[in-house]
């Protein structure tokens, strides 16, 4: 639709700093890391349901095996755990590789580019190691002026300094910064960073989220204007 107001209005508008998590947000990975930890798990005689799957949501890759080997009470060497890493990793990244920008989740472009035509700043803030390789394939990656991922930061969710460093990069102020999230880890991160939390998800979960919708079909270019960045 053609915006008739005068540049000028963009001018002066409010700057808002827009951080996106990504798994979950910007696209639904959780089936497939939900796959490649199953596959990993019944290796191990371990059981994984997609219940325990919702409880990795957010959570770093090794902290996840961590949990999985607690709940099948094994202990693994520090040589084997690595190697199951590396090889829950691979199985990961071979339904990464397929992956199209048919798989982006419903209205996450519209969103975007009404940011961009706004001149918000974005950024991405993901506990994920794959982030950049995700974007790359679904053609994403251009979009954030800032990439914060599990290859830089050294403490996971629920600790801030994934959305802090994203903020830094953004040059803007964390009170002045809005995260998307899916996992309850990640909106208390984001909540602890003094951002305002938009949850991504079922509100009974991201009940400590200042907003939540089901999808960002559910949140409108006026709701962005008049309530995140007014
Ligand atoms: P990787 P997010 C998180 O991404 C996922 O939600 C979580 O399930 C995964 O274990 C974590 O990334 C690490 O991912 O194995 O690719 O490094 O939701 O923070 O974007
Ligand atoms: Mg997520």
């Amino acid at each position: 639709m053609f915006d008739s107001r005068p540049y000028i209005f963009y001018a002066y508008m409010n700057k808002k700093g827009f951080i996106f998590d990504l798994d979950g947000v910007i696209v639904d990975t959780a089936k497939y890391h939900f796959l490649a930890w199953r596959k990993l798990a019944k290796s191990l005689g371990i059981t994984f349901s997609e219940e325990d799957n919702e409880l990795l949501k957010g959570v770093s890759r090794v902290s996840s095996l961590e949990k999985i080997l607690a709940w099948g009470e094994q202990e693994l060497s520090k040589e084997r755990f690595d190697e199951l890493l590396h090889k829950k990793n691979n199985d990961y990244l071979g339904h990464i590789a397929k992956m199209t920008r048919e798989e982006i989740l419903p209205d996450v472009p519209r969103v975007l580019s009404y940011l961009k035509s706004l001149d918000q700043p974005m950024a991405l803030g993901s506990a994920s190691k794959n982030a950049r390789r995700i974007l790359t394939e679904v053609d994403l990656i251009h979009e954030f002026q800032v990439i914060v991922d599990g290859s830089n930061v050294s403490k996971a969710k629920p600790d801030p300094e994934v959305f802090l460093n994203a903020a830094t990069g953004l040059k803007m102020n964390p009170k002045d910064c809005i995260v998307f999230e899916d996992s309850l880890a990640g909106i208390e991160a984001a909540n602890s960073a003094g951002m305002l939390s938009v949850g991504i998800g079922d509100a009974k979960v991201l009940k400590d989220a200042k907003f939540v919708f089901k999808d960002f079909t559910e949140i409108s270019n006026q709701f962005i204007l008049n309530e995140l960045i007014s």
